[in-house]
Parts: structure tokens; C-alpha cells; sequence
């Protein structure tokens, strides 16, 4: 049985999620009007994980005799500069939900709840492989710069990965 605090923390952290798939999403549309339909696959599917990530708590707060709070989500961010600017407010983003995910683990602590502690650390390693891929990408974008060429190959390359992985994104499915 999770305490009302276990219960409340996670209960956080669905609304995180979910507002992350919102942003990708945002993200994702932004590109694929853009013609970058590598970045655009590579987006959706983040979104796609993000709401992964939100059910997965979904389940285990019920599953654990809480109740799951489906949150209302504000309109995200939409005016982006270019694919750099989307690269960097991913990579700021990610490293808030770290911080957040922190907080949760934190609380798993003090309330001596090793269990959803044990559950979270999967969110702990996700968050390592979102934030390290998300740095290599803006190094790749820094290096190209302003090369139309480079830029049609690095969204390319976002196609491949997306098609490697079953459709964009990163490579583990929860
Ligand atoms: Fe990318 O954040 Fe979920 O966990």
C-alpha cells in the first residue's frame, strides 16, 4: 500500500510525464512542417515513450492500492527557433524531469518505501540514455552549423534510428 506521500510524489510525476509527451509532441509537428521528417519520426516517437512512461506509473500507483490522477495539460511551448533550439529545450527539459525523478527517489527514502524506490530506478536509468543522447545530438548540431548538407544527413540519420528502434526515439521500451 503506497503512503499518501508515495502516492502524491508519484502522482507528480504522471503530470510530468504526460506534459513531456505534450512537448514532444509540439516538438514533433514543428519539424515535420519544417521537412524534417527524420526529426519529426525521432519526436513522435520520444512523445510516444513519454506517455509510455506516464501509464507505467499509471499502473503501479493503482496497481499498489493508490489512486492514479489523470492530469489537464497546458498548451506547450510552439514558437521554435530552428532544430537546435528544439534539441537544447529537450535536453533542459530532461534534465528538470531528472531532477524531479530525484525528488521521487528522495521521498522513496524517507518514507522507507523500497519498493516504488526499487520501481523507480528504471525511470533513473531512462533518464541517463535521454539526457546523453540528447547531448550528442546538439554536438552534432554545433559541429554542422549552418551546412544545409549536414543538416539533410542528421535528419537522416534521426529516420534511421527511429526505424531501428520500431519507429523513432531511443532503443528501450519499458
Ligand atoms: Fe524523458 O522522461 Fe520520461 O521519464
Amino acid at each position: 500500500m503506497l503512503s499518501k506521500k508515495i502516492e502524491a510524489a508519484l502522482n507528480g510525476q504522471v503530470a510530468i510525464e504526460a506534459a513531456s509527451s505534450q512537448a514532444y509532441l509540439a516538438m514533433a509537428s514543428w519539424a515535420e512542417n519544417q521537412g524534417l521528417s527524420g526529426t519529426a519520426a525521432f519526436l513522435y516517437k520520444h512523445s510516444d515513450e513519454e506517455r509510455m512512461h506516464m501509464l507505467k506509473l499509471v499502473k503501479f500507483i493503482n496497481e499498489r492500492g493508490g489512486k492514479a490522477v489523470i492530469p489537464a495539460l497546458k498548451q506547450p511551448g510552439t514558437n521554435f527557433k530552428g532544430i537546435t533550439d528544439i534539441f537544447q529545450a529537450l535536453l533542459f527539459h530532461e534534465t528538470k524531469v531528472t531532477q524531479e525523478i530525484n525528488g521521487v527517489v528522495d521521498t522513496c527514502l524517507k518514507e522507507k518505501d523500497y519498493t516504488t524506490h526499487n520501481f523507480m530506478q528504471w525511470y533513473v536509468g531512462e533518464q541517463i540514455e535521454e539526457e546523453a543522447l540528447a547531448r550528442t545530438l546538439i554536438d552534432k548540431l554545433n559541429l554542422i552549423g549552418n551546412d544545409k548538407g549536414g543538416l539533410y544527413l542528421f535528419d537522416r540519420d534521426l529516420q534511421g534510428m527511429s526505424a531501428a528502434t520500431g519507429g523513432g526515439g531511443y532503443k528501450k521500451e519499458a
